[in-house]
């Protein structure tokens, strides 16, 4: 197996879901073995080099199956930064993947790179010993022109709109502060599609280590599960020579927009109205949740009636795409902690929730329900805040301070990092979350989950 893959953030997701297809692939082309980077994280890289990058991927659905994969030949963990600098110089290396999840791409309220965030000062003051995957791709490319190399592509996969686009923006006005001749080269030489990623993973905890260890006999310290579900969209704009990801099932689309707005905005738009709701009932994982018919039924009108409008026309069919999105949230196989949903919301609610807010707004038509969930997500925060429990999200700071006061849902409102000018200013908007946190702050927080007449 040789490496031809490089890959920032080889979590649960990347495991379960990109290595699996290139695991296939490697079956017929073993160029494109990946190598795992974590170099704020040594514990995941440490344990699949210790088994030699073999793992478990447990599908947890109507069938179970167990499968081994080893996609991984090459591992880089905390203090090995300058192996991976060489090894992006690599000329077989021809893809720099990523699922460094939302936050990691350190983007402003608006997409655009965050100059003010600390990671990319700190790129900027020291380029040569990056922390950022913007950073990280700077140097690579300029390695590469020096080298006299053809660029490699950068594949974003993390749960954005556009990402391919916002990660191309991201490095392009770094760059420029660097080194423009840089950035037009860049411009120039490199691709970065868009793509599509889904595939349910909960996180790995101790009772899929038990379970993989007690059914296939393998001590794994770091087996992925799933759903039997995988998808995988990615623009048709591949240079030449890079692997063949339509033989294992992977869709190479002109235009991936359509399938990225409808799976984030379906999808993880559910699934995240389905955690600050279901937490603040009192639910422990999705299928827990879908089992709440009230609850369910509320996520099922808020997709049929709210989102899907939003989405349209397009050239899905949207409603089996829900019905079939629905049915893979009741999988009482995996159990899909909400509060893992729940985690990074000022990251994942502008993709989610809040563009389909905006656009139901420009089209005229109500927010109403659509504002129960953002409305659970202000008392959520809020609970979190006000019983000094832990806040898992880039904001948390803010968000403890904010959520322990008396106006903590007008100062959330206000938060630029969340909620566009846009829908800050817009006083239907405002209104219509204000008056669902008050009920649910009466009535507790099923309030607002009532079939609307
Ligand atoms: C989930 C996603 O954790 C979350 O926020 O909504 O990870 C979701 O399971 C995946 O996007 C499904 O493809």
């Amino acid at each position: 197996m040789q490496t031809g893959i490089v890959h920032f953030g080889p979590g649960a997701f990347h495991r379960a879901h990109q290595a699996a297809y290139i695991d296939s692939i490697l079956a017929a082309d073993p160029r494109w073995g990946i190598a795992a980077v974590a170099l704020r994280s040594p514990g995941t890289v440490a344990a699949l080099k210790a088994q030699d990058g073999r793992y478990t991927l447990a599908i947890l659905d109507a069938e179970t199956q167990f499968r081994t994969l080893r996609a991984h030949n090459r591992f880089f963990g905390p203090g090995e930064s300058r192996a991976v600098r060489a090894l992006l110089r690599d000329p077989g290396v021809r893809i720099v993947s990523s699922t460094v999840t939302e936050k990691g791409y350190c983007l402003a309220g608006d997409g655009i790179l965050d100059f003010a965030h600390p990671d990319i000062i700190h790129d900027l003051a020291a380029p040569e010993d990056p922390v950022s995957i913007v950073g990280w791709l700077f140097l690579g490319f300029k390695d590469r022109r020096e080298a006299g190399l053809p660029a490699f592509t950068p594949l974003c996969c993390d749960n954005m709109v556009s990402n391919g686009k916002k990660l191309r923006a991201a490095l392009l006005a770094y760059a420029e502060r660097l080194d423009p001749s840089l950035a037009r080269w860049i411009e120039a030489e490199a691709v970065f599609p868009d793509t599509m990623v889904d595939s349910i993973t909960p996180a790995t905890d101790d009772r899929l280590r038990a379970r993989v260890a007690a059914e296939i006999g393998y001590e794994d310290a770091v087996p992925v599960s799933r759903e039997a579900y995988t998808f995988w969209v990615i623009e048709d704009v591949l240079p030449e020579g890079l692997p063949d990801f339509e033989s294992v099932g992977v869709v190479l689309a002109e235009d991936v927009g359509a399938w990225e707005r409808a799976k984030l905005r379906i999808l993880n738009g559910a699934h995240s109205s389905l955690a600050y709701l279901g937490l603040l009932i009192g639910h422990e994982t999705v299928a827990d949740a879908m089992a709440d018919a009230e609850l369910s039924g509320f996520v099922e009108a808020l997709i049929r009636t709210d989102i899907i409008p939003s989405l349209e026309p397009s050239p899905l069919d949207l409603q089996s795409y829900a019905g079939e999105i629905l049915g893979r949230f009741r999988n009482p196989a995996i159990g899909h902690k909400l509060a893992q949903i729940a985690w990074d919301g000022s990251q994942k609610l502008p993709y989610r929730l809040l563009d389909t807010i905006a656009d139901a707004r420009r089209a005229g038509r109500s927010v109403e329900r659509l504002a129960v969930p953002i409305a659970a997500w202000i008392l959520f925060v809020q609970r979190q805040a006000r019983a000094g429990a832990a806040i898992v999200d880039p904001l948390a700071p803010r968000l403890a301070e904010v959520g322990v006061g008396e106006d903590a849902a007008e100062r959330l409102l206000a938060l630029d990092q969340v909620f566009p000018a846009e829908l800050a200013g817009d006083s239907t908007f405002r209104e219509a979350v204000l008056s669902a946190v008050a009920a649910m702050r009466q009535e507790g927080p099923r309030a607002r989950l009532a079939p609307i007449a």
